[in-house]
C-alpha cells in the first residue's frame, strides 16, 4: 500500500528497485543516506551492483562516485564493492572489501573531517552531485521526508543533487517521526551567523527535511533491518581502559576541574569505546549528557539506567540486539535522544563551547603524542579519521585510547615515530592503554615521552622505547623533540620484513 508515502503527487514515481537502478548512468556522482551502518539505502544500491556486474560481463564497464555520511552496510559498500562499481568514494568507510580494493590502489578514496563534507560539497570543491539516494522512514502529506535512523549528510545531498531516489524503509520506527533536528541555517562565508546551539538537548532546526518533489525521479519501498555487527563484550583490557578513564574523571571532578555530572560526551566507535560507555553505568556520575556522532549500545544502556539525561548524535550505531530493542522500546527514549546533521553534531563551534569530553580510538601513538587513527604502518587505510578530528582538536578534554599491543603483540601501539599523523600532539591530552593513563597537558615533548613510554607501553617494548628515547636525547639533530631519522620508522619496517616489531 500507500502507507508511510502520504504525499498524492510522489505516488505516482513508485517502482522497484531495478527500474529505479536503471536510471542511474555510469560514471553518475551519487550522496547516500547512512551513517555506521544506520539509514543507508538498501535495495536500490544492490540492484546497481547488480546492473554493474551484469555490465562488466559485457565489456561494459559500469562505475560511480559514492559520497555518503560514514560507513554504511554490506548492501552498499559491500555490494557495490564486489561488483568494481565504485570509482572514487568519501568519507569515511568501514566495509572490509572496500578498504582491500582502496589498499590494492584500484579506486580512489578521500577520506575527510565528517564536519566538512556538507561545508566542503556547498563550497563545489567536490563538483555536481548528480544524485541523490535517501533512504527515510517516510514521506508527509506536503513532500517533506521524515528522516532515518541517521541524518549524515542528508540535507546537503537533497539540496545539492540534480535528481533525487528515496527509499522508504518500513522497517524504521514510526516513533523517529519528531526526533530529528535539521538545521537549515548553515552558510557559506562572508554570510555565517553562529549557530544557536547553547545545550546538548536544544532543538535549533526543523523535524523533516525539505525535499522539492520534482527532483524526486523514483520512490521505492523496503522493509529492511539496519545491519551492523555485535560488539564484543569488554575483554579484560577494554575494562582496565575503562577503570583507567574513570579514576581520571573522579579526579578531575575532585580537583574542581570537571563537573560532577562531567561535560557532554562524545565517544568513537568500536569495542573500547563502548566498554568505557558500559563502566559509567557503574560508576558515581549522574546526570551525564552527550554531544556525539554516534549513539551506540553502551550510551542505550546508560539512558536506559537514567544515567545520561539526554544525547546528541547524527546516527544509532547499534549491534542487532540493540537495535530491536530500541525499536520496541523507542517510545521510552525519543524524547531523550536527537539526531542532527553531522555537520551540527560534530561542528567544532559546538564541541568547542560544550566543552566535550572526545574519546576516540587510535592505530598507534608515538612517544610524543602524535597519534595515527588511519594508517597502518603508513599506508593501508582501516576506516578513516572520521569525526576524531573534528572532536579532538576542539574538545575540553581530548583523550585517545587503545591496547597497548596489537595482533597479537607482534605491533606496539606505542611506537618511537607515528608512521602517519592525524592528530597532532597539541590536540592529544590525555593517552590510556589497559597499562595506564598519561595526562600530557601542560608538558614539553620530553616530558610528554617519559609519561607515555613509563605509562602506556606494553612492559615488552618499553625497555626499547626507553632505550631509543635516551639515544635520541644524545645525538638528535635537535633535542626539543628528539628523534633519530634512519631508526624512527625501523619498528615498522622490521614488522613488515618481518611480521612483528620485537627485534
Ligand atoms: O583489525 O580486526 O583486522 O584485527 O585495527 O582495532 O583494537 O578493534 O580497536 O575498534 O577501537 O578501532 C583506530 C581503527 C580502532 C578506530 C580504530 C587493527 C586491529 C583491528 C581495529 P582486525 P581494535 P577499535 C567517531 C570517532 C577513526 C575514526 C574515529 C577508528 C582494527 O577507532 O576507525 O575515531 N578510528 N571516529 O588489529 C596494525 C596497529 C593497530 C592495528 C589496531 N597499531 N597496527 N593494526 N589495529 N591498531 C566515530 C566515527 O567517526 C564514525
Amino acid at each position: 500500500g500507500f502507507g508511510r508515502i502520504e504525499c498524492q503527487k510522489l505516488r505516482s514515481k513508485m517502482m522497484s528497485a531495478e527500474a529505479a537502478a536503471s536510471l542511474i548512468p555510469s560514471g553518475s556522482v551519487i550522496g547516500m543516506s547512512g551513517f555506521t551502518g544506520s539509514g543507508y539505502p538498501k535495495a536500490v544500491p544492490t540492484a546497481l551492483a547488480e546492473r554493474a556486474a551484469a555490465a562488466r560481463g559485457a565489456g561494459d564497464p559500469f562505475r560511480v562516485s559514492v559520497w555518503t555520511g560514514a560507513s554504511t552496510g554490506p548492501e552498499l559498500d559491500g555490494a557495490l564493492a564486489r561488483a568494481d562499481a565504485i570509482e572514487f568514494r568519501l568519507p569515511f568507510n568501514s566495509d572490509p572489501v572496500l578498504r582491500e580494493k582502496i589498499n590494492r590502489g584500484e579506486m580512489d578514496y578521500m577520506d575527510m573531517h565528517l564536519s566538512q563534507v556538507a561545508p566542503m560539497a556547498w563550497q563545489g570543491f567536490l563538483g555536481p552531485l548528480d544524485l541523490a539516494i535517501i533512504e527515510v522512514s517516510g514521506v508527509r502529506p506536503d513532500g517533506s521526508l521524515i528522516p532515518s535512523s541517521s541524518i549524515g549528510n542528508n540535507k546537503t545531498w537533497l539540496d545539492r543533487a540534480q535528481k533525487i531516489i528515496l527509499e522508504v524503509n518500513a522497517w524504521q520506527n514510526e516513533a523517529l517521526d519528531g526526533m530529528h533536528d535539521v538545521y537549515y541555517g548553515t552558510m557559506l562565508p562572508p554570510h555565517r551567523v553562529p549557530i544557536p546551539l547553547l545545550r546538548p538537548d536544544d532543538r535549533i532546526g526543523e523535524p523533516y527535511f525539505r525535499c522539492d518533489p520534482d527532483k524526486v525521479v523514483a520512490i521505492v519501498e523496503t522493509s529492511a533491518p539496519d545491519r551492523n555487527l555485535p560488539f564484543a563484550p569488554p575483554d579484560d583490557a577494554a575494562r582496565a581502559i575503562a577503570g583507567h578513564l574513570l579514576e581520571f574523571f573522579r579526579h578531575e571532578v575532585a580537583r574542581g576541574r570537571l563537573p560532577p555530572s562531567l561535560l557532554p560526551i562524545q565517544s568513537g566507535v568500536g569495542n573500547v569505546a563502548n566498554a568505557v560507555l558500559t563502566g559509567l553505568l557503574e560508576s558515581p556520575f549522574e546526570d551525564l549528557t552527550s554531544f556525539t556522532e554516534v549513539i551506540q549500545d553502551g550510551m542505550l544502556d546508560l539512558l536506559a539506567a537514567g544515567k545520561l539525561r539526554f544525547a546528541s548524535a547524527t546516527a544509532f550505531s547499534l549491534s542487532p540486539d540493540a537495535a530491536a530493542f530500541l525499536n520496541a522500546n523507542l517510545a521510552k527514549f525519543r524524547d531523550k535522544m536527537l539526531l542532527r546533521p553531522q555537520e551540527i553534531s560534530n561542528h567544532p563551534e559546538l564541541v568547542r563551547r560544550l566543552g566535550c569530553i572526545a574519546m576516540n580510538g587510535l592505530i598507534e601513538a608515538d612517544i610524543y603524542g602524535s597519534v595515527n587513527s588511519t594508517h597502518v604502518m603508513g599506508s593501508r587505510i582501516q576506516n578513516g579519521i572520521g569525526g576524531s578530528g573534528d572532536f579532538a582538536r576542539n574538545a575540553y578534554v581530548s583523550i585517545f585510547m587503545t591496547q597497548s599491543t596489537a595482533k597479537g603483540g607482534a605491533i606496539s601501539s606505542i611506537v618511537p615515530m607515528a608512521s602517519h599523523v592525524d592528530h597532532i600532539p597539541q590536540d592529544v591530552q590525555i593517552l590510556v592503554t589497559e597499562q595506564g593513563l598519561a595526562d600530557l597537558r601542560g608538558l614539553s615533548p620530553r616530558q610528554r615521552a617519559r609519561v607515555i613510554i613509563q605509562n602506556c607501553a606494553h612492559p615488552d617494548y618499553r625497555p626499547g622505547l626507553f632505550d631509543y628515547f635516551a639515544r635520541a636525547g644524545e645525538s638528535s639533530y635537535g633535542r626539543h623533540a628528539p628523534c633519530l631519522l634512519d631508526e624512527a620508522l625501523s619498528w615498522h619496517q622490521r614488522f613488515i620484513k618481518t611480521g612483528t616489531m620485537r627485534a
